[in-house]
This record gives structure tokens, sequence and C-alpha cells, in this order.
């Protein structure tokens, strides 16, 4: 879908009534635009090195197939974020295109992370198609797919902004990300051992550390913080107030994606959950061994972390009969509350709208 026709940038600058949802789909469609760019300057340097050619073809198939298809909530934070804090006369087509190749970068992470969570935790689809790791052909070969994908950021971050008083910031960021976000992952797998269901672990207190290492530090500080650096914002402080917002949003995040992947639609989120055959710490199961009685507690002794689909529908039934969807609401409209708050409080020196636009878009989202 990345190769959709788009519309001018500019005719949006006669701009009225809805205007910002407008301007947001030409950015998108600029963005996506752009992808070709980068696959084209990440497989240029076959010609000086013929003898990897082979590698690079592999290289253009996996960016390909990984990189494009999702909601690409990320790279456009990226972008809304840099077209908010930098002054307009810096905006000029070459800081745009650097904008425009971090946005990508955030989105490399992205599927570097994807196409390795996806193998530890044996899904089957993403995005509305097979896993990766799952083609015919690529099985565990898809690991060193995966770092090819992480060295892409730093290719392009040298390619693009080496030049740049803020490269050192972007690099460092990118890394401090990555290390978190693996920590996050270690943690998430660690508390969901295979064939050793031990419900005592499924704390709130652990859920909140595995879900702010492995989704919030990427997901939501990051590409604030890329722009933020871009615009020449390096202030500790500033990076903290933002980070103590974003934070709070990728916990919000992560409980939805929870949530979706026992009662999203498939059709909707583009992938099929796996969190109660794979043992995993998720909010679910965290509010149902608050709640349970003792015969619901053994029921979810019986059934959880297993594989047979008999098993999963009780561990659902069992959700679904202590209310957790209902649980679920409530929560997410206490967090939009909290979250509100926290923007008030602390989004200054930044304008409010960054956050705000970034909440309007996670706020009750079915994918
Ligand atoms: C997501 O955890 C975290 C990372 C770092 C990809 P998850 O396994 O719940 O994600 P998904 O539901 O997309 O597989
Ligand atoms: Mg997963
Ligand atoms: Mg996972
Ligand atoms: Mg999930």
């Amino acid at each position: 879908a990345w190769t959709e026709e788009p519309r001018s940038l500019y005719s949006s600058l006669r701009m009225n009534g809805d205007k910002k949802l407008d301007v947001y789909g030409q950015e998108k469609q600029n963005f996506i635009q752009h992808f070709s760019q980068i696959v084209k300057v990440l497989t240029e340097d076959e010609l000086g090195h013929p003898e990897t050619g082979d590698a690079i073809t592999r290289l253009k198939k996996v960016l390909e197939y990984n990189v494009p298809g999702g909601k690409y909530n990320r790279g456009m934070t990226v972008l809304a974020a840099f077209r908010e804090l930098v002054e307009p006369r810096k905006q000029d087509s070459e800081s745009l295109t650097r904008a425009l190749t971090v946005a990508w970068c955030v989105e490399l992470l992205q599927a570097f992370f994807l196409v390795s969570d996806d193998i530890m935790d044996s899904s089957l689809t993403r995005r509305g198609q097979p896993c990766w790791y799952k083609k015919p052909g690529i099985g565990l070969d898809a690991i060193n797919d995966t770092l090819l994908l992480e060295s892409c950021i730093y290719r392009l971050l040298k390619l693009y902004c080496r030049e740049q008083p803020y490269y050192l910031n972007l690099i460092e960021l990118f890394l401090q990300c990555s290390y978190h976000t693996e920590i996050g992952q270690t943690l998430d797998l660690i508390t969901a051992p295979q064939s050793n269901v031990d419900l005592g672990s499924f704390t709130e207190k652990r859920y909140k550390s595995i879900v702010k290492y492995k989704t919030a530090f990427y997901s939501f500080y990051l590409p604030v913080a890329a722009a933020m650096y871009m615009a020449g914002i390096d202030g500790e402080q500033e990076h903290a107030n933002a980070k103590k917002i974003l934070l709070e949003m990728g916990e919000y995040f992560q409980i939805q994606d929870d949530y979706l992947d026992l009662f999203g639609d498939p059709s909707v989120t583009g992938k099929i959950g796996t969190d109660i055959q794979d043992n995993k710490c998720s909010w679910l199961v965290v509010q149902c061994m608050q709640r349970a009685s003792p015969e619901q507690l053994q029921i979810l002794q019986d059934n959880y972390g297993q594989k047979e689909a008999e098993k999963v529908a009780r561990v659902k039934t069992l959700y679904e009969e202590m209310n957790l969807p209902a649980v679920f609401m409530q929560y997410e409209e206490d967090s939009y509350n909290r979250l509100m708050s926290l923007i008030k409080q602390h989004a200054a020196p930044l304008p409010p709208s960054i956050f705000l636009g970034l909440a309007q878009k996670i706020y009750k989202r079915k994918c």
C-alpha cells in the first residue's frame, strides 16, 4: 500500500474546518511515499560491492515485507512533533527529508522488534499477513534479517544526519531505547516460562515494569524525543517532562494491546492473539488474579499457558464471566483522565497538542 499516489502536501494550505485530519492524511501519504527512497538508499551500495548483491536483494525483500503495512503511528509522531517543534523557516526541504528518514528509522526499529517478537511468541500473523519467519524457506533465518533491519537504522542516520549537531544524540537515543526494549522483552519472556505456570508471578508491579520497558520507551518516548533533539531541545528537564507523559501513554497502549490480543478482531488488528497459550503476564491475567475466587483460580491454573484451543477458550470464558471487558472499559476511562492531567502538569515547555494528538490517535483504538 505504500506505493499509493500521494495527494499534494500543499493543497492543504487552503485549510479550514477539518484541516487537522486533512493535513495528517496528506503528511501520512507523503511519509509512505518516502519509503521507496529509503529502500533505494539502503540497497544502492551494491553498486560498489557487486559480490554482496545477492544479500542486498534479500535485504530489499526483508524491508518490503516487514517495514510497511502498519499504522505508522510511531513514524508519524516524529513528523508531527518535528512540525510543531521546529520553527517554520527551518523546515526547509532538506530538514524535512531528514525528519522523514528519522521517522522511517523508528519504523525500522519497530520492524526489527516485531519480526523477532513474533518468533519468540510463536505468532502466526502480523499486519494481516503471515509472520516473516512463517514464510516458506525463511524460518529462523529471520533472526539474521532482524539484525539487518536494526543495522539499517544506523546506516540511514549516518547517511542523512552525520553533519547535524544532534547526530550523536539520535544515535544514543536509538541505542538506549533499544536496550530498554530488550530488557522489557527479557522481563516479558522470563515471566512467561514455557510449561511452568506460576500464577503468583503475575503481579501488577511486574506487569508495569514489563510494559514500561518493552513498549513505552520505543513506541512513545523515542519518536517525540527524536523530534525534540532535531529541534535542538536537548535539556534533561525537558526530556524528563516529556518522558513522564509518554511512558504513561505507553502503559495505556500496551494494556490495550493485551486486551485486543484476546478481545480484538484479528481482521482489524491484523494479528491473531497468543498471550494465553504463551503464558504471558498480560493485563487480563493480572486483573483476573486480583479478582478470582479459589474456584476461578483453579480454572485459571488448569487452563492457562497451554496450546489446546479448548483451554484457551476456557480462559476467555472465565474472563468474560468475571466481566474483564467492563473492567477494561473503566480502566480506559480512568487512564484517559489521568493522562489529561499529566499533560496539563508536564507538557510545558512543549505545546500540549503534541501529546493530545497522540492521545487522540490511540484512545479507544480497535487496531
Ligand atoms: C510487544 O509485545 C513488544 C514488542 C517489543 C514488540 P507483544 O508481544 O504483546 O506485541 P504483539 O501483540 O504485537 O505481538
Ligand atoms: Mg508478540
Ligand atoms: Mg511479545
Ligand atoms: Mg500483544
